[in-house]
């Protein structure tokens, strides 16, 4: 599984983020946070970025730059040389995913120049990914219906609801079955009511890649007018390029199983 690792800059920590790292990093460090994502081609959609609030991440020296991710990517990473040193990824801090909450970090692409903050969301996986995920509500339902969750219980979730961006979705891709708007589109007609309709939401997730990937058409970016097959590959390849991404490699079982 090749994913798109992006490079989310922190413009600004969390109050319990700032405490907690306290003397754990130069003053002046350039710390990034490290969605895995398949989706490159829809960043400029981006409004937020999601962590388990429960699950633990590291913050991971790679050069002159930390890496914030789960301990197992950052591994996984020093094995395909993304850290200097072969199998090495120095671990100078550990923070819980709700201890990041409010955090904002740039968003490479997105509309929202200014930055977008680091919110919780429940079912993400220790074991995909990196365990940091990009939201994309126009075109990923997971991201659609957890949104619309946080921005109405903005208060339970201990968070402000204008940090969710979630009232004006920007369109990005446009396809024949679900308009311009595919995420949207697919929790409304299969009733999708929370993210924890983990079911409905798998299907979702499928029809949207297969419809976005075969039959999408950009409507936004450099790219606008291209078909989504081919701008997925243009926008990974400029991201890499700006030095504001980079590919990340996902072991499968197998090979994990037979390197021990
Ligand atoms: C942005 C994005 C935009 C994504 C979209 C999807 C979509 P998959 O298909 O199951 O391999 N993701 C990545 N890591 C995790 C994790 N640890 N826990 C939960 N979700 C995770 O999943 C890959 C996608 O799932 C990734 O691509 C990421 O969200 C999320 F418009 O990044 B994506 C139809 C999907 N659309």
């Amino acid at each position: 599984q090749e994913y798109t690792a992006l490079k989310m800059k922190v413009k600004e920590w969390s109050e319990t983020a700032q405490k907690e790292l306290d003397g754990k990093l130069p003053a002046d460090a350039n710390v990034f946070f490290i969605p895995a994502t398949l989706r490159p081609e829809t960043m400029y959609g981006q409004t937020s970025c999601f962590v388990g609030p429960t699950l633990k991440y590291g913050v991971f020296q790679c050069g002159s730059e930390y890496f914030v991710c789960s301990p197992r990517a950052a591994r996984n990473m020093a094995y395909q040389g993304i850290f200097p040193e072969w199998g090495v990824f120095p671990q100078v801090a550990t923070l819980l995913g709700k201890e990041l909450i409010g955090t904002i970090v740039n968003a490479p692409l997105s509309i929202l120049t200014e930055g977008v903050r680091i919110l919780p969301m429940e079912t993400v996986k220790d074991t995909k990914g990196t365990a940091v995920v990009t939201c994309v509500p126009s075109d990923s339902p997971d991201d659609y219906i957890t949104s619309l969750d946080l921005a109405k219980k903005a208060e339970y979730y201990g968070i402000q609801k204008e940090w969710v961006h979630f009232d004006d979705i920007l369109p990005i891709i446009s396809t024949p079955s679900f308009g311009d708007l595919t995420a949207k589109h697919l929790v409304e007609t299969l009733k999708i009511q929370s993210p924890k309709d983990t079911k409905k939401l798998e299907e979702a997730k499928e029809k949207a890649y297969k419809e976005g990937f075969y039959k999408g058409t950009m409507i936004y970016g450099d790219f606008k007018g291209k078909k989504v097959e081919d701008a997925k590959n243009l926008v990974r390849k400029q991201l890499i390029e700006q030095g504001l991404a980079f590919g990340y490699g996902e072991p499968d079982g197998k090979v994990m199983s037979r390197s021990g």
